[in-house]
C-alpha cells in the first residue's frame, strides 16, 4: 500500500479503496483509465450516501433472478472489479452457476495474467477469456472487448457486465443476449441500455448479490418467475435517478448547508 491511512480518518473506507485501485495499476491489473472511471464512480456514490438504498436491493434481486433464470449465464471481468471484490465475484459465480471470462477494454497478456492470478487466488476453479484457442470475435464491437471466449460470452445468453462501456453492451444487446450491469452512473450508456441495470456501487452490490443468491437457492424456475415479473428495470432506473435528485434537493436545504 503507497499510503498508510489513519483508522480514525472520516474517509478511512474511501481512502483503502482508492489505494487499492492505485495499488492494483501499478500491479498491472486495473488499466490507467481504471482511476478515472473509478474517480467518476466515487461522485456518484457520493449522491447515494455510500450506501445500499431499498431501489438498489430490488435491482440486485432483479439482476440475480435474470442469472439464476439463464441458461448459460457468463460474469465478464475487468481490473477494477478484479480489484474491488475478487472473493465475492467468485462467490456469486459459484452460487448462479456462472463462469467468470476475463474481457478487457485496455487489453494486454500481461493484465489478463494478472487479473487470473487474483480470480484464482479467490478461489476461481474455471476462467474464461485468456486461451487464444477458443477466442473469437464479435463483429458488432470494433475495440479489444470484441475478442470473447468461444465456450463463454460468444454462446451465453446472459452476461453480467459491471463496470461496462456502452459500445458493448448495445452490441451484446444486438446479439439477442440480456446484459446484467452494475454502473453508479444510471445516466452511462450502458445503464440505459442494459435489460438490468443496478445503481450501486460494486462493492455492495456484488456481496448483497451474493447473499440474494443463497436467499433463492432452492426456489423453482415457476417462483423465480413469478418474482421476476413483480420487477421492473425502467422503473427502479427511474427510481434510481428520483432517489438522486431528492438527495440533492435535499443536501441543498437551509439546514444543511
Ligand atoms: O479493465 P479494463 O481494461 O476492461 O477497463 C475497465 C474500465 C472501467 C477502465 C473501462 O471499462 C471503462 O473505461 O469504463 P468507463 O466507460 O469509464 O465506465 C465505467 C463506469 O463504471 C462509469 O460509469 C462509473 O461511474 C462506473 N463505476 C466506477 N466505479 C464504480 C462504478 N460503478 C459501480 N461501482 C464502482 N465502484
Amino acid at each position: 500500500m503507497t499510503l498508510e491511512v489513519p483508522k480514525d480518518h472520516p474517509r478511512y473506507e474511501s481512502l483503502i479503496t482508492r489505494e487499492k485501485i492505485i495499488e492494483g495499476m501499478h500491479q498491472k491489473i486495473v488499466a490507467e483509465a481504471g482511476l478515472i472511471a473509478h474517480g467518476r464512480g466515487e461522485a456518484f456514490d457520493y449522491i447515494l450516501g455510500e450506501s445500499t438504498p431499498s431501489f438498489a436491493l430490488h435491482q440486485e434481486k432483479l439482476a440475480v433472478i435474470t442469472l439464476l433464470l439463464a441458461d448459460h449465464p457468463i460474469i465478464s471481468i475487468n481490473g477494477n472489479v478484479a480489484v474491488l471484490c475478487p472473493q465475492e465475484i467468485v462467490q456469486l459465480s459459484q452460487k448462479v452457476n456462472a463462469t467468470l471470462e476475463i474481457n478487457l477494454f485496455y487489453r494486454t497478456q500481461e493484465r489478463e495474467e494478472a487479473i487470473e492470478r487474483v480470480l484464482k487466488g479467490a478461489g476461481a476453479q474455471e476462467i474464461y477469456g485468456i486461451d487464444p484457442k477458443t477466442q473469437e470475435s464479435i463483429p458488432e464491437i470494433s475495440h479489444q472487448r470484441r475478442i470473447v471466449d468461444s465456450r463463454g460470452i460468444a454462446l451465453s445468453d446472459c452476461v453480467f457486465v459491471p463496470l461496462e462501456d456502452g459500445d458493448r453492451t448495445m452490441a451484446l444487446k444486438k446479439l439477442g443476449k440480456q446484459v446484467v450491469t452494475v454502473d453508479l452512473n444510471p445516466l452511462s450508456r450502458t445503464s440505459l441500455a442494459a435489460s438490468v441495470s443496478i445503481t450501486n456501487n460494486i462493492i455492495r452490490a456484488v456481496a448483497e448479490m451474493v447473499a440474494f443468491a443463497e436467499e433463492f437457492e432452492n426456489l423453482s424456475i415457476q417462483e423465480l418467475e413469478i418474482m421476476k415479473k413483480q420487477l421492473n428495470n425502467k422503473k427502479l432506473l427511474q427510481e434510481a435517478l428520483k432517489f438522486m435528485s431528492s438527495r440533492l434537493e435535499e443536501l441543498a436545504s437551509e439546514k444543511n448547508i
